[in-house]
């Protein structure tokens, strides 16, 4: 479902390069991460990488929980009210600056049990996370990101996006600026990061992630106040909307490309488990945060 602008002029920007695959051919999503970090491709959806099982159980434990602490960090902002169940190292509505970095590994780690209980693989075993994105890794090893003084990141987080909300056109490439990276960009190749995800629930329509022809390097439509320009490229470049279905992995070029999720259509919230990823310094491992 397209929410473009209307408009008459052609479009802007290079062909996006989209693939797809099913969980069960893993040669075929084996090095998505390398092909996306390197720009030889743009996205890569996994289809029916979570287990339905696995997917069932996380909607109950979270549709079972009412005393789940949910933050509504972009509810002051205009139909952007996004639910999210945990903190993220990224810019909101609440602290455009990014979080204050005492701040977000104290809530980072107040999470920390929710998701091990709702991720643990078990003894010895790599977390439900890992074990996904180990998929797409091309055999590196995949871990979490961690300061120098062993606080760590939080792994991913779980967004709910109820009707009408939407996340608006942004950009990935730039967190890495945030005062919560200081400690860690020489740990990473900040030449890009990727966002993954794993749609729990779809809505009934919409809540699709958008990509577009415009990358962060290109000069970029703005508003007045700095913000990129939303309206003018959803109108004026080239899109891919990737569609997922429930249990789909998503990974995409989240700190090339602008992207945006378009607005969710009725009742049911779209639910998305996901977070960021690149590669380390010396390529050899794969590294997730959020
Ligand atoms: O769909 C989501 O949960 C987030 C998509 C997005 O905008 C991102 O990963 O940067």
């Amino acid at each position: 479902m397209s929410d473009r602008p209307p408009s008459s002029e052609p479009l802007l920007g290079n062909p996006l390069r989209t693939a797809e695959a099913s969980a069960d051919a893993p040669d075929a999503y084996r090095d998505a991460i390398e092909a996306i970090h390197q720009d030889r491709l743009d996205s890569m959806i996994v289809r029916g990488a979570l287990p339905e099982a696995t997917r069932q159980a996380l909607l109950a434990r979270l549709a079972g929980d009412d005393a789940l602490a949910w933050r509504r960090p972009n509810r002051t902002g205009p139909q952007v009210d996004i639910r999210v169940l945990g903190v993220a190292a990224t810019p909101t509505f609440e602290t455009p600056g990014g979080p204050p970095v005492d701040a977000y590994f104290t809530d980072a780690a107040a999470y920390e049990d929710l998701y091990a209980g709702m991720l643990d693989g078990g003894p010895g075993a790599p977390t439900l996370l890992e074990a996904l994105l180990a998929g797409t890794a091309g055999g590196r090893p995949v871990g979490r990101l961690v300061q120098p003084d062993g606080r760590r990141f939080a792994a991913c987080t779980i967004r709910s996006l109820p009707e009408d909300q939407r996340i608006i056109v942004h950009n990935d490439f730039y967190h890495y600026k945030l005062p919560v990276y200081r400690e860690v960009v020489d740990q990473l190749d900040t030449s890009t990061c990727l966002s993954f995800l794993v749609l729990l629930q779809a809505p009934e329509a919409g809540g699709e992630v958008v990509m577009h022809a415009l990358t962060a390097a290109d000069p970029t439509p703005r508003l007045p106040g700095g913000l990129p320009d939303g309206d003018t490229i959803r109108a004026r470049y080239r899109a891919e909307h990737l569609k997922m279905a429930a249990g789909d992995l998503l990974l995409f070029a989240a700190g090339r490309l602008y992207h945006h999720v378009s607005p969710v259509v009725g009742a049911t919230p779209r639910i998305t488990l996901g977070g960021f990823l690149t590669l380390d310094r010396d390529h050899a491992r794969v590294t997730y945060w959020n």
